[in-house]
């Protein structure tokens, strides 16, 4: 089985196939492809984000595609940023403008009202007919400066409270065994070994 992952981000490259790279699949990626899309997200749900990369992808390569749309909720904004997570700063932003603006957006709440959590949900689209969705979501806190700048996106302002970590202080293999991404990856896992059984 080959699964193509529909993503442009690197990160989430790395963190996908450290749960994914056992399976007896070959996994590929926007390297193994000439020209591969920037799938434009015009939804206004991760779930339709999600579905909408993993189709143009499975169109663009005819093969089973694996998509992520994942966004920080910050229940101080209203559940912002959210869908518009790597856009927060504004176009073409880096990570650290979109952590900078959200440490601005918080001065002042007080640590108890700094609650957010990351949703991911991911889509596999298998052919023209059938596709499958799952999620993942992990709760935590905004710190209120931001800390060590490893990890990528907002890990360096997010804070894991039964870790008693930063995600960006966390190696791949302790931030999957938590976050958003790992748990929904243990779904497609699921899903993955299931259709791997079938084709038996
Ligand atoms: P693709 O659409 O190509 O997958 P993207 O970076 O645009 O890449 P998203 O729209 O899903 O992906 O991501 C929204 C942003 O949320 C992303 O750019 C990061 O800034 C942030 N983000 C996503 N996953 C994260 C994680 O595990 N830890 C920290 N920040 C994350």
């Amino acid at each position: 089985m080959q699964l193509v992952l529909a993503t442009n981000n690197q990160d989430k490259i790395k963190e996908m196939r450290n749960l994914l790279d056992d399976l007896p699949i070959t996994i590929m990626t926007c390297d193994d492809f000439l020209e591969f899309p920037d799938v434009e997200e015009t939804g206004t749900t991760l779930e339709e984000n999600s579905l909408l990369k993993a189709k143009a992808i499975f169109d663009f390569t005819g093969l089973p595609a694996l998509a992520d749309d994942t966004g920080l909720e910050v229940d101080a904004l209203d559940g912002a940023p959210g869908v518009y997570s790597s856009r927060y700063a504004g176009e073409d932003v880096t990570y650290e403008d979109n952590n900078k603006k959200l440490i601005t957006e918080l001065t002042d709440v007080p640590q108890e009202k700094r609650t957010a959590r990351f949703r991911c949900v991911m889509t596999i689209c298998w052919d023209e007919n059938s596709v499958e969705t799952v999620d993942g979501v992990a709760e935590g806190f905004i710190a209120e400066s931001l800390g060590e700048t490893k990890g990528f996106g907002y890990d360096p302002v997010f804070y894991h409270p039964q870790s008693q970590k930063l995600f960006s202080e966390m190696t791949i293999d302790e931030k999957n065994v938590v976050s958003h991404r790992g748990l929904a990856l243990q779904e497609v896992r699921t899903l993955l070994i299931n259709r791997l059984n079938k084709n038996v």
